[in-house]
This record gives C-alpha cells, structure tokens and sequence, in this order.
C-alpha cells in the first residue's frame, strides 16, 4: 500500500521526524538519555513500513486482517523432526564444550543445562542466526505506529538507555523484526532487568559472549519463577475416563491425584516421588488428537520467555533429548483439518455467544479455547476431543 503511494510515505516518514522531537525526545531526555546518544541512534532512521502490525497515523487500529486469513498451522508442524532435531544435536554439543559453565549457572539459578541450550538454539540457532536490523529503526517505527504503540515505546526508551549507559554502541543495536537483540533474542527491557555478566568482564554481552547468553537466559527464568529441582514436564496417556477440559494452568492437582485417575507416563515409570507431592497441570495442545502431558510450574515460566504453548512445549522436549537422547513423543500429532485463523475465531466467537470462556476470539485455540471446545461437546452429546474442527466451525459459526 505504502509502496505504491510515495507521497503517503514521505508524509509518515515527516511525521515520524515531528514525533521524535516532539515526543520521544523530551521523554528519552527525561530518562538521562543525552542529545548525544539520541541523534546517534536516529541518524539517518525513517520509519519502515514493511514492518507487520503497523496503524498510519490518524487512522484507528484495525482486527489483524492479514494474520486472520493466515492458515491455521496444524500443532505438529511446529515440531518437524530436522527442527528439533537440530536443536537438541547442536544442544548436546554444546553441554559438551561448555560444561563447566552450565554447571557453574545451574548452581547459581537453578535452570538445567538442557533447558537454557535448547533457548539459546530456538531463539538464535545458538547465536548463529542472522539478526540485520536497525533496532532503532524497528523500536522507533513500532513506538510511533504499531498497533501495541506503548509496550514499544517503552523499548526503544530501554534500547536508548542500553547505549546510554554504554553497555552496547549505536552500531550494534540489531535486532529481528520484532525489536529483540542478541542471542537471546531478550527486548530491551529484559535486557536492562536480566542481562547477565557472567564471566566477569564488566559487561552483560548478549552479542558476543555464549556464557553471558546463557546465564541471562537462566536470570530471566529464575526471575520469573523457575522452581529449581522440578522438571518442566511429563508425556503421559490419558484414558478416556479423564475429560480434555481439565487442562489447564488453573486447573492444577497434585501429580500423585492425576496418576490415581489414571493418567500414566508413556515411559513406563512411576512419576518422580518429589514431583507427585506436589502440583502439575494437564496439557493436551492439540486435544484429543496429539500428545498429552502433565507439565509442573516451570512449564508456565517458560511460557514467559514466549507466550505460547507449543514454544514451551518445543524446549521442554528439545531439552529432555538433549540431556537424555533423542526420542520423539510416544503419541503422533493427529491430522487437521484445513481452516483459517478467521474460521477458528468465528467459532470461537460463537461458544462466547453461548457463554463459554475462550480466552478471546483471536483465531488461536489456546487452553481456554481447547477445554471450552470439550465442554461444549459433552454437552451436546458427542465424545470430547478439545481441538478445533471443520464440523465444529460449520455448527458454531
Ligand atoms: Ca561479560
């Protein structure tokens, strides 16, 4: 749209120069950040409007139209086996190179090895990953004029301070699309909260140094509640007697309530004494027709580095290969059917007509939306299977 409109976009890019001046300027100002320092990141930085998500100025935010008519990627696509497979051979070899370390942050933040490797590899294929872009320029275009505008000025502030406090050059400052920096691919602000010196030369470097990517990943997920000595997770086989709809973070019982109903894990042994006493969740991210599993608190910590189940799900099981071997889940990932982001947030939008908790209609079928599914299906009579299907959109839509 832009490209095609030339005049529209020198019009942005002269609103964007107003709105750092104006704006951005007397709040960074207001943060410590130098004229220096604030020219230096945005010299020569127009707004780019390749960048997904973004609102022209003056115009109201619209429903993610796009992303809506995007297809609904199947649950086990997001574990082909070269993917995983890559993370958690690349992973061992690095346990391997790097054992003292690991073992010196595990003492110090009670993360497992497997655990910050298989991160470091999903996040950045363990730092060898391309990240080109001018993260002020994505900050700065995402902080004047994406559709979650606030969260973002807040990180380019952060990103300003980084180089204010001179932790990192102007020229360094690359990021991904979405604004996030280095090998742990932490936005500014987790930078600035978790970014970790760990070996001892003055300076968090998330860049260049594999330890200190380690040790801020292992910071951040201590931070936000890693219990140390719990495992992240159980495949289990669930019988039918146990209904899909009790999954859930909310939704918690002692592990040893979930084994005495039946649940079980597909290796055969008894679920750990520690982890019995205490509280786990049942997880089925593709309901019935996919692997099950009683996960543990830190399954849900993880899911603060990224808000989604399957990334969870991905370093749980990458990190399980990567200190004990490669073995894909005992359960295969049923087929799908084809539908859009669009259909599955029509559906949803009709069990919220009805009354049921989805979490919101966003096209994604999450805990909420999987056991609402389930609930909604027992009582009408047919067998519970917690997922997202063509009949279930033509009945509910
Ligand atoms: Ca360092």
């Amino acid at each position: 749209m832009f490209a095609a409109l030339p005049a529209a976009a020198q019009n942005v890019t002269a609103q964007f120069q107003t709105w750092l001046q104006n704006d951005l300027w007397p709040a960074a100002r207001a943060r410590g950040i130098s004229q220096q320092t604030f020219n230096a990141a945005f010299n020569g930085v127009s707004p780019n409007l390749k960048l997904p998500d973004l609102v022209t100025p003056g115009q109201t935010a619209e429903p993610p139209r796009v992303q809506h008519q995007a297809e609904f990627g199947a649950p086990g696509n997001y574990f082909a086996e070269n993917t995983v497979a890559g993370v958690s051979s690349g992973g061992r070899s690095r346990v391997a190179r790097l054992q003292q370390p690991l073992d010196a942050i595990e003492r110090r933040f009670g993360v497992p090895a497997g655990i910050l490797v298989a991160i470091w590899g999903r996040e950045s294929g363990f730092g060898g990953a391309n990240i080109p872009h001018n993260a002020f320029e994505v900050l700065g275009t995402k902080a004047f004029m994406a559709r979650r505008k606030d969260m973002f000025r807040e990180e380019v502030l952060a990103a300003l301070e980084m180089v204010q406090r001179g932790h990192v050059s102007v020229s360094a400052m690359k990021s991904s699309w979405a604004g996030a920096l280095g090998q742990p691919q932490f936005l500014p602000t987790s930078y600035l909260k978790y970014a970790y010196d760990a070996d001892g030369d003055g300076r968090a470097d998330i860049w260049d140094s594999q330890v200190d990517t380690l040790a801020s990943i292992a910071n951040y997920l201590a931070a936000h509640g890693w219990v140390k000595g719990r495992d992240w997770g159980f495949e289990v086989t669930v019988p039918d007697s146990v209904s899909c709809a009790l999954e859930g973070p909310d939704r918690g019982k002692r592990i040893s309530e979930w084994a005495s109903m039946g649940i079980t894990r597909v290796s055969g042994r008894p679920f750990p004494d520690h982890e019995a006493r205490q509280e786990g969740y049942l997880l089925m991210p593709a309901g019935r027709s996919g692997p099950a599993f009683i996960v543990t608190p830190n399954f849900y910590v993880l899911k603060e580095y990224n808000e989604s189940d399957l990334y969870a799900l991905f370093v749980g099981h990458a990190a399980d290969r990567i200190a004990y071997g490669d073995r894909r889940f005992a359960s295969s990932w049923g087929s799908v059917d084809k539908l859009y982001r669009s259909d599955i947030a029509a559906m949803q939008r009709g069990l919220e007509r009805q009354g049921y908790d989805v979490g919101g209609a966003d096209g994604l079928p999450g805990f909420r939306t999987r056991r609402s599914i389930g609930d909604w299906q027992a009582k009408n009579g047919r067998a519970p299977t917690c997922f997202p299907d063509a009949g279930l959109v033509r009945s509910l839509g």
